[in-house]
């Protein structure tokens, strides 16, 4: 099934849009079997308006088969849903009633679906189903249509919506027009695709190079979409989880299929590829998410808006705590583009967004370097973590920092600081003083604090570890650990299920570094390109990216050596590695940007690092675009022995970085 839609902008309420759905097989004795398809509309609760199933009379000639919906909400005014084809249709039917929740679609669907006769095998619903209320009058009316239309393969059938606000429209899209209109924004896609990109400048990229790029690019524009609701949060001053305010959100998401909703620290890297595009969508962008920002300068993590998003995640993912950070990638969005895009961004009305944004970049800053502030001045440590006792995990997880099951120390004390959260900070603060520059507003205090947290002794003093030579975390911490099954409770059933393993300690932990752990954080001050080029650590850095027993694979730096104890080891009984050896593809895109700045800065390792660079880059890119061949998928992560894609597929968040790596922007 191959699948497209059109947009005409027309009216007071968003104008039309049409998608088509071609079903086609290889397979030749597929030829001439059924298919049926079943579209769902359906308002979403509360929301004032009506739908009904199309009249016949209101459909036009062109359609052998009346069906569609015609409607009336108060955001869109009058509409109409109608479906054409130009082939013939062997069957059509509908269904029309009342749900409570769009997360009961499928039920609802799956409970009225017939089969005409054993003999064809053709599904039909039963059309209009009322809804008795409880006290047993009838509801009138539904909320709820579903659309089936069965075809024989090949066929193909536009879907084509109206809205009643445009009245002088040029043309309805559908058949002909539908394939001029599509043909025409396919073109001006390559073609603001080579003009943005210039991708053959920068490299000799073969034509299926260009065709992944743009492939992989116009998926990660394509989940671009508007959410609206209110996550569950929970802070110092709640007892339980309360509702945020309703809001709207205009977002990328990491995987439409899998987490088809807004994450904080994604988003900023999605930035980096839809500012590039369209300058304006990403301020759009950016502006919805500082609207979540609550008076504390907080920004919930993960976006679960509106009962659909929610009845997708396990309870235990959606309350969003306010005492509980994430890294603030929209600094290295911003950073980006007053490198990279500086005279599009001096326009004065993107610098009035800037300016009214300013404010909640600032907020944003204060909470997170005071919230997140460590024991000793100019530490931080990411709150969040917990060690119930027992514990179901070796090494307590760090949802906060991105890198959840990155080990850390193992006993979380208020004395632990992370490097990683130092670094961002000391970025944002370098964000935040190139912004005030360019809004006329006073970057010392920023200047200041960057100057301050970058320096070469206050990172020493607190994150160097002589012994491993990297930065480290430092906390209570032992490797002395290791999961048992306690005995089974005295009272249980007979064939109650084994209790899972917990935690033992074996050796008492101790304050120290946290050095059995080289990895991505080892590497947070070179990654923000927070060292100076000729520092001493920059050396020792990047002799450790080349080895193979440490983080070189042939398809990206992985995320932990594999000399670490905790290399591709299961964290508690049942949860697999995560970020524990698998390559992943933001923080090599912050390695690669890294690489390239020391290369192209003069300084006494400059020359490495700029060949480290080609080879790093070289491999990224080509196992990415060598498993998109292979599977059809970019991946959210990739193996680190054979390259392969792993996790969620298809992923086309951060993994899409690839295409600026490409096209070195940086
Ligand atoms: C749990 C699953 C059907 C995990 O890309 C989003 C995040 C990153 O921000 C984070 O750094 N991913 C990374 O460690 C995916 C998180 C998905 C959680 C969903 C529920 C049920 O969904």
């Amino acid at each position: 099934m191959a699948t497209s839609f059109v947009k005409q902008p027309g009216g007071r309420n968003g104008g039309d849009w049409s998608g088509r759905v071609i079903v086609t097989s290889e397979d030749e004795k597929l030829k001439g079997a059924y298919v049926s398809l079943l579209f769902y509309s359906a308002l979403e609760d509360k929301t004032n308006g009506w739908i009904s199933p199309i009249n016949d009379k209101l459909v036009g000639k062109e359609s052998q088969f009346p069906a569609g919906v015609v409607g009336w909400t108060e955001q869109l005014g009058d509409f109409s849903l109608r479906y054409f084809s130009r082939n013939k249709i062997t069957h059509h039917s509908f269904l029309a009633t009342k749900v409570i929740g769009l997360e009961n679609l499928k039920d609802s669907v799956m409970s009225h679906l017939r089969m005409r006769n054993s003999a064809d095998q053709i599904l039909f619903l039963p059309g209009i189903i009322q809804v008795r209320n409880e006290d047993g009058t009838i509801e009138k009316g539904s909320n709820f249509i579903v659309t089936e239309i069965t075809g024989k393969i090949p066929f193909e059938l536009d879907i084509v919506y109206e809205s009643g606000s445009y009245t002088n429209r040029p043309k309805t899209l559908m058949g002909d027009i539908y394939d001029d209109e599509l043909k025409k924004k396919r073109i001006a896609f390559h073609d603001k695709f080579d003009s943005t990109f210039h991708l053959k400048d920068h490299g000799n990229w073969s034509d299926d190079h260009v065709k992944f790029a743009k492939t992989v690019l116009s998926n990660l524009l394509g989940s671009v979409g508007y959410f609206y609701g209110s996550s569950l949060v929970i802070s110092e001053y709640t007892k339980n989880p309360v509702p945020y305010w309703k809001a709207p959100l205009f977002t990328a998401v990491p995987s439409r299929s899998f987490f088809p909703r807004g994450f904080l620290w994604d988003e900023g890297f999605h930035g980096l590829l839809i500012s590039a595009w369209d300058l304006d969508l990403e301020l759009d962008i950016m502006c919805h998410w500082f609207s979540l920002m609550n008076v504390m300068g907080w920004i919930p993590r993960e976006q679960i808006l509106g009962s659909e998003a929610r009845a997708k995640v396990p309870d235990e993912f959606v309350v969003q705590n306010g005492a509980i950070a994430n890294p603030p990638t929209f600094y290295l969005t911003i950073q980006y583009i007053l490198n990279n895009f500086r005279n599009e961004m001096m326009a004065p009305e993107r610098v009035a967004v800037l300016e009214r944004l300013y404010p909640r970049l600032q907020a944003w800053f204060n909470w997170l370097n005071t919230s997140q502030a460590g024991e000793l001045p100019g530490s931080y440590r990411w709150r969040g973590r917990v060690l119930p006792d027992p514990t179901p995990e070796i090494n307590p997880k760090t949802l906060a920092s991105g890198l959840d099951d990155y080990p850390r120390a193992s006993h979380p004390t208020t004395a632990e600081r992370h490097i990683d959260l130092l670094c961002w900070i000391a970025m944002g603060a370098a964000a935040l003083a190139e912004t005030a520059e360019l809004i006329s507003a006073n970057p010392d205090k920023y200047r200041n604090t960057y100057e301050w947290l970058s320096n070469d002794e206050h990172l020493t003093s607190l994150h160097w570890s002589d012994t491993v030579g990297a930065f480290t975390d430092y906390g209570l911490h032992t490797d002395s650990l290791t999961l048992k099954r306690p005995p089974q409770k005295r009272n249980a059933p007979p064939h109650a299920a084994p209790p899972d393993k917990v935690r033992v300690v074996l050796e008492a932990p101790h304050f120290r570094s946290v050095d059995s752990a080289f990895g991505y954080v080892s590497l947070f001050p070179f990654l923000l390109q927070l060292l100076d080029s000729d520092s001493q650590h920059l050396g020792t850095l990047l002799s450790k990216l080349e080895r193979k027993d440490l983080l070189w694979t042939n398809y990206g730096l992985r995320s932990l050596a594999k000399t670490s104890p905790y290399y591709m080891k299961y964290n508690t009984e049942h949860d697999p590695p995560y970020w524990r050896g698998q390559i992943w593809m933001n923080i090599n895109y912050l390695a690669v940007r890294a690489l390239h700045h020391y290369g192209s800065t003069p300084g006494p390792y400059a020359e490495k690092a700029k060949s480290i660079y080609e080879r790093l880059r070289k491999n990224l890119v080509n196992n990415v675009m060598k498993q998109y061949q292979r599977t059809g998928y970019i991946w959210e992560q990739y193996n680190d022995q054979t390259g392969e894609g792993m996790g969620s597929k298809p992923f086309t968040g951060w993994s899409t970085l690839v295409v600026l790596m490409m096209v070195e922007l940086y």
